[in-house]
């Protein structure tokens, strides 16, 4: 450290002299284009002439633009431009201090935190963690900026001035309940962007990606707005979520398996609840994204629903020994088929919307099936069929596999998980997935219940859960299925006449095309009854 060249001989040009003495440069001299003295040695546009004699220079102007306008010219003659630290500064090793700063005395440069070129740091200031002072900054006097800022370039944080947070925008949080759902799990200071993900009908659902330690953005999180028209006590829904995936985490950890991919992980918010109200009441919660999964909103290949029906019989068995009584009843009588029905009846009867005229056929096909609803009903009722601790929406898209292995990994939407019937999570599952078609197919020559996939899911199901079941339980799986589906298109249909207050829609008849699959099913099942308990008896 032998010479250094400084650009303006003011008062500030001074502080940095004597900070430079005290550093151990051996000799320091200016340039000025108004100060006169023995060690200013021409004007600043000299700095050309200068450049062999004196490599090392700084640009020490009080005034933010042209410090940085020089320190840039500097740079681009290629001198060596330094930061200038005061010996009585503390700045984090992890800090990262650019060409041409001045940090000077007792000011403290906390963990993370950038300081770009011919940015200043005044006497006494603090610059907390993981906040960035632009370009020709100046943080004034004895002034705070705290964690997460950003100043910008050129601007001038006065002295005593406290500053807090400023948000960053994030691309695709374009709703500001979005955005307060980012931060305050805690996100907002590194998330890349947002955007919506799944296909649940139910809830909004978005993917939260961060950058990874090579700066590519991949999905770490997913945020989730819960329907609180559907949820009306989310506090007890996430109370559920967290005692029945804190229990899944112990008994994966028992059997050997990952612990990070086989249940879902549910993150509280940095204030230590388990979801984030939103202004507008709205409740938000926040997981762990599952890597390397894919989801499937119908059957690809048999196979899917065979490895369903062995993960949707372990998820049984796991469960097997969690109290039910903790659980609370998110929506109480949610597969009660009986009360479907009364519901469905005053549906046609207020007909709200006037559309009962457009359904005829369809609610005929559910009027003529009251007797069936209460058969499950009453066997639970007398005590035939045991209550246990049952998914409720066992769709084949809420399940996630392995991308690597195709097997079922983890079971995911557990908002409905209550006491219930086996049979209901059975049925669910032949309900969505042995169905050739979506569950919104327009074309209902398209639409069948195939009984071989129905064969593969029994296989898979009772492989697993076989020795859990009783033998009344068993028998009552060809009725989950049927019943299950009626009550599924019961409800779409009463969400069409009511005007879609409940399903997500994305155009008009959504919820009555929807209730027409699930009759056509139906239908197909009623006629394959017998050889569905046939096949069943294979399996026992
Ligand atoms: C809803 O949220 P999602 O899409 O997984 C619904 C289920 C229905 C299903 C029909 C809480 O599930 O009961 O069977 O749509 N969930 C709730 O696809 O009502
Ligand atoms: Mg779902």
């Amino acid at each position: 450290m032998e010479t250094l060249l400084i650009l303006g001989a003011g008062g500030f040009g001074q502080m940095v002299k004597e900070t430079a003495l005290q550093l151990g440069y051996k000799k320091v001299v200016f340039l000025d284009d108004a100060a006169k003295g023995e060690d200013v040695i021409g004007m600043c546009c000299d700095y050309m002439l200068l450049h062999s004699e004196y490599p090392v220079a700084v640009a020490a102007f009080g005034n933010n633009r042209t410090r940085l306008q020089w320190t840039d010219k500097l740079i681009e003659e290629g001198y060596e431009v330094p930061a200038i630290i005061h010996p009585s500064a503390i700045v984090s090793p992890s800090a990262v201090i650019e060409q041409g700063c001045f940090i000077m005395q007792r000011a403290v440069v906390n963990t993370h935190t950038r300081i770009e070129r011919a940015a200043l740091i005044n006497s006494g200031a603090v610059v907390d963690h993981d906040s960035v002072v632009c370009a020709g900054a100046h943080v004034c006097l004895g002034s705070i900026v705290k964690a997460n800022c950003t100043i910008e370039s050129g601007r001038k944080v006065e002295a005593g001035e406290v500053i807090f947070s400023t948000r960053r925008k994030i691309e695709g949080a374009d709703s500001r309940c979005l955005e307060d759902a980012v931060y305050a799990f805690g996100f907002g200071p590194q998330c890349s962007y947002v955007k919506p993900f799944g296909e649940g009908h139910i809830n909004e659902t978005y993917a939260v990606y961060m950058p990874d330690p090579d700066g590519t953005d991949v999905p770490l999180y997913v945020l989730q707005r819960v329907n609180i028209n559907v949820f009306k006590n989310p506090a007890q829904v996430m109370e559920n979520i967290f005692g029945v995936t804190e229990y899944l985490r112990d008994v994966i950890r028992k059997e050997g398996g990952d612990l990070d991919r086989e249940t879902l992980s549910y993150i509280k918010t940095k204030s230590g609840d388990t979801y984030f109200e939103d202004d507008q009441g709205q409740p938000w919660r926040c997981l762990h994204y599952v890597p390397n999964s894919v989801c499937y909103q119908q059957v690809e290949r048999p196979e899917q629903f065979y490895q369903s029906a062995r993960s949707f019989g372990h998820f049984l068995m796991q469960l097997g020994d969690y109290p039910a009584e903790s659980l609370y009843e998110t929506i109480p009588k949610f597969h009660d088929t009986v009360k479907r029905f009364h519901d469905f009846e005053a549906a046609v009867r207020k007909d709200v919307k006037n559309r009962a005229r457009l359904c005829r056929p369809e609610i005929e096909f559910v009027l003529s099936r009251e007797k069936d609803c209460g058969v499950l009903m009453e066997q639970l009722q007398k005590g035939v069929l045991p209550l246990r601790v049952t998914h409720n929406d066992t769709k084949l898209n809420n399940i996630l596999f392995d991308g690597d292995t195709g097997k079922g990994l983890c079971i995911i939407d557990l908002d409905t998980i209550m006491p219930g019937l086996a049979a209901n999570d059975f049925g669910d599952s032949i309900r969505f997935g042995a169905s050739t078609a979506e569950e919104d197919e327009p074309d209902l020559d398209k639409v069948h219940f195939d009984i071989h996939l129905y064969e593969l899911y029994v296989k898979g199901y009772l492989e697993m859960a076989n020795n859990v079941l009783t033998p009344e339980e068993t028998k009552s799986l060809p009725w989950g299925a049927r019943l299950m589906t009626l009550e599924c298109g019961m409800r779409f249909l009463a969400d069409f006449l009511q005007g879609d207050v409940y399903f997500k829609t994305a155009y008009p008849e959504h919820n009555l095309v929807r209730a027409r699959t699930q009759f056509r099913l139906v239908k197909e099942m009623e006629e394959q009854f017998e050889e569905m308990y046939e096949i069943l008896k294979k399996y026992r």
